[in-house]
């Protein structure tokens, strides 16, 4: 080949290159047209979905409109809309209610947990009534205190309630833990079991506006710690069943240590048991400071009263 053959060949060569450049440009830009085409209504949308999500709505509980960023309630709420939920708790007598749980300290797990409510027509008259689950404190366990009490409210219409917990017999006085409504004996009037820290109740409807409790009558005076029981008819025979679920074993008159009595000694009365003491002795030893609080569980010395075994042993039941 000559050189002026190899030049043309070299110049036909660029412009077919030129070509396959050009072409592949102009099928970029329409691909990049395509994807941008393809794009836009989404992101439309969703700016429009953005824009909306952050309208004004109301409708609410307060009657007073209010912002939601919840597409959830968007397009189904009315700034007209009337009030749905009002708290007229303070306008009734379920207003001098307190609800104890302990001491605000905290220092065991007993004291975490408590209380329950069951709304039911006890007496039939077609107004359903409010039965409120009080808890207790270890003093009251230990008879040291009054002991707080349930309440029942006889509903009066009009958003009128009559506490009737001494006239029906249900005031329970025991650390509660969790009501299960249900008629047990078929007589039309609904019975309550009420499951507890100690001995649980079955307070039976006498249909009177009274109660009995006949637990340990019937057989389900359950002991230990009880917690939320509930009714059914498990094998269909029409005869309502009961079924009391069972927590950790906690002893009362021995409860294990908490962070607060091994840092006073003696504090909510307790005496520092063995373990506690041991505890002390080993904060002198040469150990790191975290190893030495761990050394103040009653691992060796003692076994800790409360367990987490999934059922409740009643060898040593609460003495209430
Ligand atoms: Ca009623
Ligand atoms: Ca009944």
């Amino acid at each position: 080949m000559s050189a002026s053959q190899l030049v043309r060949r070299c110049r036909l060569n660029l412009s077919a290159a030129r070509r396959r450049w050009g072409f592949r440009v102009l099928a970029g830009a329409c691909a990049g047209a395509l994807l941008l085409a393809s794009i836009w209504p989404t992101t439309r949308a969703q700016s429009t979905a953005s824009a909306q999500s952050a309208q004004t709505m109301g409708g609410v509980a307060t009657g007073i409109a209010r912002t939601y960023t919840s597409r959830r309630t968007v397009g189904i709420t009315d700034p007209k809309a009337p009030i749905v939920f009002e708290d007229v708790t303070a306008r009734t007598a379920l207003a001098k209610f307190r609800n104890v749980c302990g001491t605000p300290a905290k220092n065991y797990i007993i004291e975490t947990v408590s209380g329950s409510v069951a709304i039911f027509d006890y007496d039939n008259d077609g107004l359903p009534d409010i039965y409120l689950l009080n808890g207790s404190t270890i003093d009251a366990m230990r008879g040291k205190e009054k002991p707080p009490r349930a309440a029942l409210y006889h509903n009066l219409g009009n958003w009128r309630f009559e506490d009737v917990t001494d006239k029906a017999g249900v005031a329970n006085e025991r650390w509660g833990m969790g009501v299960a409504v249900g008629d047990y004996n078929n007589d039309g009037f609904l019975d309550i079991y009420v499951s507890n820290f100690g001995v649980s109740r079955l307070y039976r409807n006498n249909g009177d506006g009274t109660f009995t409790d006949v637990a340990e009558k019937v057989g389900v005076a359950r002991r230990g710690w009880s917690t939320g029981a509930t009714w059914g008819d498990y094998d269909g025979d029409g005869r309502l069943d009961l079924f009391v679920p069972g927590y950790v074993e906690f002893d009362i008159n021995n409860p294990p240590p908490s962070p607060a009595v091994r840092a006073s000694g003696s504090r909510l009365g307790f005496p520092p048991s063995p373990a506690t003491r041991l505890s002390f002795s080993n904060r002198t030893q040469p150990r790191p400071a975290r190893q030495a609080r761990h050394c103040s569980q009653p691992s060796a010395a003692k076994p800790a009263a409360m367990t987490t075994r999934s059922s409740v042993s009643e060898k040593r039941p609460p003495s209430r």
